[in-house]
């Protein structure tokens, strides 16, 4: 059976986790605690990185969510989370990426101050708007569609919409009301972290955020 390499307030797990859970392929789950067990012999074996999320799959090893997300959608087409229009998969690859290269990197600040940690004001105030720019791009697209290729749930949803909801959204009501729709779902409900899951884990994310380049 598929091994998947998780811990259950990784954002960057999340999306896989999702996508395995829609697309309903059986798997087992093996949590790494980022207390260090990241760095470990066994883990490293895995990836060299110490990051996860990582899968094994008949002996394929697959890390970074990205590359997993893809590998899922080709192994295991049905149900499909990418569309066939030229435009829509324009449309999904451009939020994964905006997503993960662009607004996830300007949230690191914004963590970093929530946790307590020292942060440049001046680095604060360019990470909220650079997110401020990327959320209002978000919105107006969420006006005028369910989700962001259209009406059909895709690897967009997985990506972003596991991020988004951990943002300051009072000023975005299509990207709120988004995100409630998506929170219905059962992938989203099996794969929420509790708030004292989060709690138990704040030393472990500071030292990850102290970490961080
Ligand atoms: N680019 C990687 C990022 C993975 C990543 O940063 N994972 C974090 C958890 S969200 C991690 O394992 N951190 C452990 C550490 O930095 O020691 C991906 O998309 O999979």
């Amino acid at each position: 059976m598929l091994k998947f390499y998780y811990n259950p307030i990784s954002v960057n797990a999340r999306r896989v986790w999702v996508a395995l859970l829609e697309k309903q392929i059986p798997f087992e789950l093996i949590r790494v605690n980022l207390d260090g067990d990241q760095f470990d012999d066994d883990f490293q074996a895995i990836n060299p990185l110490g990051r996860i999320p990582a899968i094994l799959d008949n002996g394929l090893r697959v890390v970074e969510s990205l590359a997993i997300l893809d590998y899922l959608e080709a192994k295991y087409p049905t149900p499909s989370l990418m569309p066939s229009e030229p435009s829509a998969i324009a449309m999904v690859s451009t939020i994964k990426t905006i997503t993960v290269v662009e607004l996830q990197p300007a949230t690191i600040p914004l963590s970093r101050s929530l946790v307590g940690l020292e942060v440049e004001p001046h680095k604060l105030e360019l990470a909220q708007q650079r997110v401020a720019i990327i959320l209002q791009m978000f919105e107006e697209l969420l006006g005028k569609q369910t989700y962001f290729a259209g009406e059909e749930f895709t690897l967009a949803e997985v990506v972003a919409g596991t991020l988004i909801p951990s943002l300051r959204l009072e000023n975005y009501p299509h990207l709120k009301a988004y995100t409630q729709r998506l929170a219905k779902r059962d992938s989203w409900q099996q794969t929420e972290a509790l708030p004292e899951t989060i709690e138990a884990a704040l030393p472990n994310i500071r030292e990850i955020l102290q970490r961080r380049f």
